[in-house]
C-alpha cells in the first residue's frame, strides 16, 4: 500500500499535466508486466534560459525497480530541435561537458540522478526561451524498458542550491 502511494505520489508530482494513457497502462498492469513501468522518473526540472540562449538543461532522478539494467539512450522535446545527454566532468581545473556515447545506465534496483555538474539533458537549439513555471515535455527512450515522457518543470533552483560560491557570471554555462 504505501508503495502503491508513493507510485501515485511521484506520478501526480512529474506529471500531472500530461496525457497519461502510457502511466495509465503501466499502473494498471504494473503486475501482469514486471518490465513495464520499471522506471520512475521524479524531481524533473529545468532552468529558465534567456532570450536568444541556444541551449536548456533537463534534470531528473530515474529510479529503475525493475530486476534488468536498462539504459536512457536518447530523449526528445519539442521545444528543441535535438536533446542530448551529457556528462560533466571536471578537466585541470575546468567544468566540461561531453555527450555521452554508450547512454547512461541505471542499473537494476538503482537509481542515477540527473543534476547540476553531473549528468544532464541538454536541449539544443531551443525554438524559444524556457519561462519560469512552464512544462517542458521530454520522451526519454529507455533501452530495456518502456519510453517515459515527463515533464520539466522550469523553475530557478540555483539560488536554493550548496554550491553558489562561483560560476556566479556564467550561470548559462553552468550545466
Ligand atoms: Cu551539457
Amino acid at each position: 500500500m504505501n508503495q502503491l502511494k508513493s507510485l501515485t505520489t511521484v506520478f501526480l508530482l512529474s506529471c500531472s499535466t500530461l496525457g497519461t494513457t502510457a502511466w495509465a497502462a503501466d499502473l494498471q498492469h504494473h503486475n501482469d508486466h514486471h518490465e513495464m513501468g520499471a522506471v520512475q522518473i521524479h524531481n524533473a526540472w529545468s532552468r529558465p534560459t534567456p532570450p536568444g540562449a541556444a541551449m536548456g538543461v533537463g534534470y531528473l532522478t530515474i529510479t529503475n525497480n525493475g530486476a534488468e539494467d536498462v539504459s536512457l539512450v536518447a530523449a526528445e522535446s519539442p521545444r528543441a530541435s535535438r536533446v542530448s545527454i551529457h556528462e560533466t566532468s571536471m578537466h585541470e581545473g575546468m567544468m566540461r561537458m561531453q555527450p555521452l556515447s554508450g547512454g547512461l545506465a541505471i542499473p537494476a534496483g538503482g537509481t542515477v540522478e540527473l543534476r547540476p555538474r553531473s549528468y544532464h539533458l541538454m536541449l539544443e537549439q531551443l525554438k524559444e526561451p524556457l519561462m519560469e513555471g512552464e512544462m517542458i515535455p521530454v520522451r526519454l527512450d529507455f533501452n530495456g524498458a518502456e519510453d517515459v515522457t515527463i515533464k520539466l518543470v522550469v523553475q530557478s533552483l540555483d539560488g536554493m542550491g550548496m554550491d553558489h560560491s562561483h560560476h556566479m557570471d556564467h550561470s548559462e554555462m553552468d550545466h
